[in-house]
């Protein structure tokens, strides 16, 4: 966020009330009742959780609802499930079985509607022919594909079977994706020919082949390839023995798969995200709590009625996605939109006209598009009829007090709450918002804690802070969606969330809670940076661009941007004998592209002679943060080794 708009969020005082037509239709419709929940869920978590859990599908019931010995929780113990039984099979005995669970609508234009009864149908084809390629409970199978509805058919499938999806998100370039395949020993890959984006297509199935062309990839000796845009538009190259399409897969399969009956505490999936080392970690999250959590959520949180047409923008290669795109609204028997492509294609009316088409009544997406949207002007949502909007969410970023009275007044016609919601991969599902009919919100303020969750905002030992000051943000007690532990590496799991304050689960943000107990999220206080909504992590970009032949040294740092939140900013060294200049930088842009992925190129490259270190050799981001937001240098420099470097870096900026 730059530097004005936290000043905004700062001096933000406005209230709005939950509209009273809202409040009364609502499933919380007043502050008592959240605070009444909420106590319960703190106070007796067995009782709270049984009554919430009960429409879920449970093979046998818990005896003990959690066992927190820090860091690692359990959660529902000597419960058994299969997380498919509740999303789908539960819902073919009502009449939600001929209820639409997804409405798809391709970047073209085309549409598909897939009922619920279809996709239970189309999951347990998959499922069996999943186990007839010999997948087993336990398994790791990732998925590299876009956002088409096989993309949940592949996560229900693996989730049928009790093997553990990693989704990699398809704007991954084919060295992440390998690195995936390699941390979590996939054994075997589903994908689809290609996808659109913005009018083109992205070749999927190319990039697995090159992934998979690098030994560090041989665990996965598999791979399904779903066609989705057919050969005239993407042909693909077939590799005997190792892969096979998904149409001719299922034709030998039966849509008849039993589920397989996991313990509570049994993989769900694995999903990697970026930490403040190089490596991304490998987010597990486990059975029943992360359904319990996802359920829960989605249907207090939304508000969810049986007529929703309910819309979340988010990938499913993100952990929005998979929360609230797949468990937590397929659990809730919902009615969700898909759409495929781009924001702004074929113009930057495209979100309202899908809105107006396909009747949404629910839309959660993220302050950047908003603020993208937002710089477009009216007249673009003015075209639509947004009336069937009764909610909005946001989620991924502090959203500035601007972007959220456009949402509201522009997107929600000035009569739909908005729930401003604050979580994490390793959340699994929301922890902060204001539940829609239960309590005002402010403009930036991320609001009160969901059921089960207890924040603080804390000093570097873990003393809270007053009203109104910064400190650290960490949740004192364990949820059931929290994750159990990073995938092959519990050390970092333990030193990452648990070192930084004791007893706690540090989330890496800085926040400050209010008078009347709101929480405002600042943003990241560690290196991770949040560059339009996409977690990146500084020693990522950093040991990218350090692989390349010409950089002797790299420093990402984030720049205030009022589109993106953050932009990227990074500074290179170079060898010796290696001439700077707009050539290299958009070389070195371009590798990074290649090696993480296009939304990880860097929006300004600058060369240094030396980057600033400290005495003991620690680069100095603060001070090049400060460089690249053209700000004058603030804080102590005493510790700089080398005064000069500074200096430098300073007049470069001036020529
Ligand atoms: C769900 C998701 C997590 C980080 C988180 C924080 C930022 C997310 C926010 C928010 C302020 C909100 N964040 N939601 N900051 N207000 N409503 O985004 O997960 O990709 O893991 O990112 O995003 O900094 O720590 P993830």
């Amino acid at each position: 966020m730059s530097q004005d708009a936290i000043t905004s969020l700062l001096k933000e005082t406005r209230r709005f009330e939950p509209p009273a037509e809202f409040s009364r239709r609502a499933r919380v419709g007043a502050q008592a009742t959240y605070e009444a929940l909420y106590r319960e869920s703190i106070e007796q978590p067995d009782a709270f959780w049984r009554r919430e859990t009960s429409d879920l599908v449970f093979r046998t019931p818990w005896t003990t609802i959690s066992d927190w010995s820090l860091p690692h929780a359990k959660w529902f113990l000597g419960a058994t499930l299969n997380v498919t039984e509740s999303c789908l099979d539960r819902h073919l005995t009502t009449a939600t079985k001929n209820k639409a669970a997804i409405i798809w609508e391709g970047e073209h234009g085309a549409t598909r509607t897939l009922t619920y009864a279809q996709l239970h149908r189309e999951t347990l084809l998959l499922a069996d022919a999943l186990k007839r390629l010999g997948i087993e409970k336990g398994d790791r199978v990732a998925i590299y594909m876009g956002m088409v509805p096989e993309v949940a058919v592949a996560m229900l499938a693996c989730a049928r079977l009790g093997a553990v999806h990693t989704v990699v998100f398809g704007g991954f370039a084919a060295d992440a994706l390998r690195d995936r395949i390699h941390d979590s020993q996939a054994k075997l890959v589903i994908t689809q020919d290609g996808a659109y984006r913005r009018g083109q297509v992205v070749p999927l199935k190319a990039t697995v082949d090159k992934a998979l062309a690098q030994p560090e990839a041989k665990s996965a000796t598999r791979v399904v390839v779903y066609q989705h845009l057919g050969k005239e538009r993407c042909e693909v190259q077939m590799t005997e023995g190792r892969d096979v399409f998904w149409h001719d897969l299922l034709a030998g399969a039966a849509p008849a798969c039993e589920p397989t009956v996991v313990d509570a505490e049994h993989p769900l999936f694995i999903l990697y995200t970026s930490g403040s080392t190089g490596k991304p970690k490998g987010v597990l999250h486990t059975t029943a709590g992360y359904l319990v959590g996802a359920h829960v959520t989605t249907k207090y949180v939304f508000d969810l009625r049986d007529d929703d047409v309910y819309w979340c923008t988010a990938d499913v290669g993100w952990v929005t996605g998979h929360s609230y795109i797949v468990y937590g609204p397929l659990s809730n028997g919902a009615t969700c939109l898909m759409y495929e492509g781009a924001p702004n294609f074929p113009d930057w009316g495209r979100f309202w006209r899908l809105i107006e088409k396909h009747g949404v009544t629910i839309l959660y997406t993220a302050p950047t598009a908003i603020r993208a949207f937002m710089r477009q002007g009216d007249e673009w949502p003015a075209k639509s009829d947004l009336s069937s909007l009764r909610l909005l969410g946001s989620v991924g970023e502090p959203i500035n007090p601007e972007a959220w009275i456009w949402y509201h007044r522009t997107i929600g016609g000035g009569r739909c709450p908005i729930v401003d919601t604050w979580w994490q991969t390793e959340t699994g599902s929301i922890m902060m918002t204001t539940l829609p009919g239960a309590s005002f919100s402010k403009p930036g303020s991320t609001g009160l804690p969901m059921f089960g969750v207890v924040p603080e905002v804390v000093t570097k030992d873990g003393k809270p802070v007053a009203a109104g000051e910064g400190g650290l943000l960490v949740l004192k007690q364990a949820w059931p969606s929290m994750l159990r532990t990073v995938w092959g590496d519990d050390d970092r799991f333990r030193k990452q969330y648990f070192s930084d304050v004791e007893g706690c689960y540090f989330t890496g943000d800085g926040a400050r809670r209010d008078e009347d107990g709101y929480f405002w999220v600042v943003g990241r206080i560690d290196d991770v940076l949040n560059v339009a909504g996409h977690r990146i992590g500084t020693a990522e970009i950093e040991s990218a661009l350090v692989s390349h032949p010409s950089v002797a040294e790299a420093a990402a740092v984030g720049r205030p941007d009022d589109l993106k939140g953050q932009a990227l900013v990074v500074f290179v060294s170079l060898r010796p004998g290696v001439k700077a200049g707009p050539e290299l930088q958009a070389k070195l842009a371009e590798h990074v592209a290649k090696e993480i992925g296009k939304f990880a190129r860097p929006d300004a490259i600058r060369f240094a002679d030396a980057l600033p270190k400290t005495r003991s050799g620690k680069i100095m981001r603060r001070l090049l943060k400060d460089v690249a937001a053209g700000r004058e240098l603030t804080g102590d420099t005493s510790t700089l080794e080398d005064l000069t470097v500074m200096a430098k870096l300073r007049q470069q900026e001036e020529e």
